[in-house]
């Protein structure tokens, strides 16, 4: 075989993906809780102006629900230190309980307790809460980004929240239900200037049908998927529980691609094109790109997407 996962990764090297969320994140996790919790809830307030996010459905809620009663019914000071542990990611009941869910249902509890906060339910930020110098340069930093950058960031640090996962040893994730894929009749189908693979078209238009089983068939044994910003998915079994939990009512509108011989048989795709968020649906477009490593028999056998660096690079076809 001519490839690896780790060499795949380094298809289409040309391509900017967005290093300003991660450097972003970095310099958040460095704040203490308390500013954390505030610039979020400061950055949260300020698109709230912009771009409004969707209520996550009440099936979706019935996860947290226990835990969103336990915080309600504490005093703010309570309130306060359960919300900071989450941003310490320290160990109690509520941060392992946390570190179980997948990442809608905790943004899904973060946007209720964000409306509770709002509401007077749950402890407020104090009235003329100061942000740090470094937590305010953050916060800048952040104005600073395409809006598909700024929820990323959101997401990321809420998502990196609680307790570290990998330290709980084994157990059941906690998922929403899976939707139905979409009937037949009701599937779009994407075009993509340059590209005709059908493997590259039934990609797109399986995960816009949340149609997970046929998607995953397009994957080899050993396939891998590389989300934004994180190490590869490696294998069938690992990328369909990832698409299940992770991926439901995408919308994912490819404009362009390239197609190009690799060794052996293989061939390298790139795509780029705009991708939407149940969360915030066409309000965010966010700037992406595709590297697909094909292998003989078209079937993936590693695919990256990144979240690019600007609109530029949506025409950066180039190796
Ligand atoms: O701490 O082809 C308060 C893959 C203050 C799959 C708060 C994909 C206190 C393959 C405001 C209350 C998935 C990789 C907090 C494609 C506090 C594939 C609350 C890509 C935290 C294309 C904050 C998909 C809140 C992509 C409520 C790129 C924050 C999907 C809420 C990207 C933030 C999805 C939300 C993104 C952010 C979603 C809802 C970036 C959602 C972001």
């Amino acid at each position: 075989m001519p490839f690896t996962i780790e060499s795949a990764r380094s298809i289409f090297p040309g391509t900017l993906s967005a290093d300003a969320v991660p450097a972003t994140i970095a310099r958040f996790t460095q704040l203490n809780a308390e500013d954390q919790l505030a610039l979020i809830w400061f950055a949260y307030l300020e698109m709230g102006k912009t771009i409004t996010i969707a209520a996550p459905g009440a099936a979706n809620m019935q996860f947290a629900e226990n835990t969103l009663n336990e915080i309600r019914q504490m005093s703010f000071q309570e309130q306060s230190q359960a919300m900071c542990d989450l941003a310490n990611r320290a160990d109690t009941p509520i941060c392992r309980t946390y570190s179980m869910w997948s990442s809608n249902i905790k943004l899904g509890f973060w946007y209720q307790l964000g409306q509770w906060m709002d509401e007077g339910l749950v402890a407020p930020i104090p009235e003329g809460y100061q942000l740090s110098a470094n937590a305010a340069a953050v916060l800048q930093a952040i104005r600073n980004l395409e809006s598909g950058q700024q929820i990323t960031v959101l997401r990321n640090s809420v998502v990196d929240m609680g307790f570290d996962p990998k330290k709980l040893g084994s157990y059941q994730s906690v998922a929403e239900p899976i939707v139905p894929p979409v009937v037949a009749d009701k599937r779009t189908a994407v075009t993509i200037e340059g590209i005709d693979n059908p493997t590259v078209l039934s990609y797109m238009n399986n995960m816009n049908a949340n149609d997970f089983d046929a998607l995953i068939q397009l994957f080899t044994d050993d396939g891998a998927l590389q989300p934004p910003f994180q190490r590869p998915i490696v294998g069938r079994d690992a990328v369909l529980k990832f698409f299940r939990e992770d991926c439901q009512n995408l919308k994912l509108m490819p404009e362009r691609g390239v197609l190009e011989p690799a060794d052996e048989g293989y061939t390298q795709i790139k795509v780029t094109g705009k991708v939407q968020t149940p969360w915030f649906g066409a309000a965010v477009g966010m700037n992406m790109a595709w590297r697909f490593l094909l292998n003989p028999e078209n079937k993936i056998y590693f695919v990256a997407i990144d979240l690019l660096a600007s609109p530029k690079e949506l025409l950066n076809l180039t190796r």
